[in-house]
C-alpha cells in the first residue's frame, strides 16, 4: 500500500491513497483523520486509519498515477513531495563506498570517516526544514560556488511522532563535494543549500515490504546525448540498522510532526563527474518507485 501527496487545482494539497496505478484523494473521505501526513504521522494508528479509509475512497473518481508525475503546474494535478511539517535529517558513511569516496577526497579529515564508520554512534545530520524539500520532477541544483555536485540516491525512512518506522521513500542528497573535501566543518554548507533536497515520488507503507533490507537502489543521469552516470547498489550492504539510526536520532530529541530519516548512500559516480544544468536525475526503487528531478 502506498501514500502520496498531490495537488488538485480544485482543491490544494490532498493525500492519495495508490492502488494499482491509481491514486484516489484519502484526504476527502476522512479530513479529519487523514486530512495530511502530519496528521497520519503524529497517529500511532496510521495503518489502521489509512486501512479503515481505502475502503471508501471514491475508486471512480481517481486518477492515473502516471498522468500525476508530471512537473509542476498549478493548473493540472501533480505528485507534491510527500512531506508536510516534518524535518528531514540525513545519515551518513553507511555504506563501505562512501567511507571510501570521502577518505579519499578529503584533505586531512579523511580519518574521522573510517572512524563513524566503525563507531556505535552514527553520522546524523540536519538536511531539510519541509518548506525547502523539491518533489517529484521539481529542479534540484548545484549551489553557486560548487563545481563538483553528486545526487546521493537514499533509502529515506517515515518515521512517526513515536519514533516508529511507518515507511519508505526515496531521497536525493544532493551534495558539493568539493566545498566538503576542502574540510569536513564546511559539511552543512555542502548538504544544505536551494534544491540539495529531493523526496518522493510515493511512500510505500512499512508493513507491505517483507525485508527492506533487500531493496535494491538504482540511479541514472542522463542529458541530451544520452545516459552519462549510471549505478546500484543494495540495502544488504548498509552497515547500520535503521531501528538504530532511529534510536540515535530520537535521543533527546522529538518530532511531534514526525520525521524522514535519509539512511545515507552507497553510489558515488566517479571524481571527474559532476550535476550539471539540464540533466535529470532518476532514482528508482522498484518497491517504491522512481523519483526524478532535472538539474537547473
Ligand atoms: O559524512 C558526510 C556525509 C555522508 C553522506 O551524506 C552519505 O554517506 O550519504
Ligand atoms: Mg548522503
Amino acid at each position: 500500500m502506498q501514500l502520496c501527496r498531490f495537488w488538485r487545482p480544485d482543491h490544494g494539497p490532498c493525500i492519495g491513497l495508490v492502488r494499482d496505478g491509481m491514486v484516489y484523494d484519502l484526504s476527502k473521505v476522512d479530513p479529519e483523520h487523514c486530512g495530511s501526513f502530519s496528521v497520519l504521522l503524529s497517529a500511532s494508528d496510521l495503518v489502521e486509519r489509512v486501512g479503515l479509509n481505502a475502503t471508501w475512497v471514491d475508486t471512480q473518481g481517481g486518477w492515473r498515477l502516471a498522468d500525476l508525475d508530471i512537473s509542476p503546474d498549478l493548473h493540472k494535478p501533480h505528485l507534491l513531495a510527500p512531506i508536510t511539517k516534518q524535518e528531514v535529517w540525513g545519515a551518513g558513511v553507511t555504506y563501505g563506498r562512501s567511507r571510501e569516496a570521502r577518505m579519499e577526497e578529503s584533505s586531512g579529515g579523511g580519518s574521522f570517516y573510517d572512524k563513524v564508520y566503525r563507531a556505535e554512534r552514527p553520522e546524523l545530520c540536519f538536511k531539510a526544514m519541509p518548506g525547502r524539500v523539491v518533489g517529484p520532477n521539481a529542479p534540484i541544483r548545484v549551489r553557486v560556488d560548487s563545481k563538483w555536485t553528486v545526487p546521493e540516491p537514499e533509502l529515506t525512512l517515515v518515521i512517526s511522532a513515536s519514533g516508529t518506522i511507518v515507511g519508505f521513500t526515496i531521497g536525493n542528497d544532493v551534495s558539493a563535494r568539493d566545498v566538503e573535501s576542502e574540510n569536513p566543518l564546511y559539511l552543512p554548507q555542502a548538504k544544505i543549500y536551494k534544491g540539495s533536497c529531493a523526496i518522493g515520488p510515493v511512500v510505500t507503507l512499512a508493513h507491505t515490504i517483507s525485508d527492506p533490507y533487500r531493496m535494491e537502489i538504482r540511479l541514472a543521469v542522463r542529458d541530451g546525448a544520452g545516459v552519462r552516470f549510471e549505478g546500484s547498489t543494495n540495502l544488504s550492504r548498509m552497515k547500520r540498522r535503521f531501528e538504530d539510526l532511529v534510536s540515535y536520532l530520537f535521543r533527546d530529541l522529538d518530532f511531534p510532526h514526525g520525521v524522514f530519516l535519509l539512511t545515507g548512500t552507497g553510489i558515488v559516480p566517479p571524481d571527474d563527474f559532476t550535476l550539471q544544468h539540464g540533466d535529470v536525475v532518476e532514482i528508482t526503487v522498484p518497491e517504491i518507485g522512481t523519483l526524478r528531478n532535472s538539474v537547473w
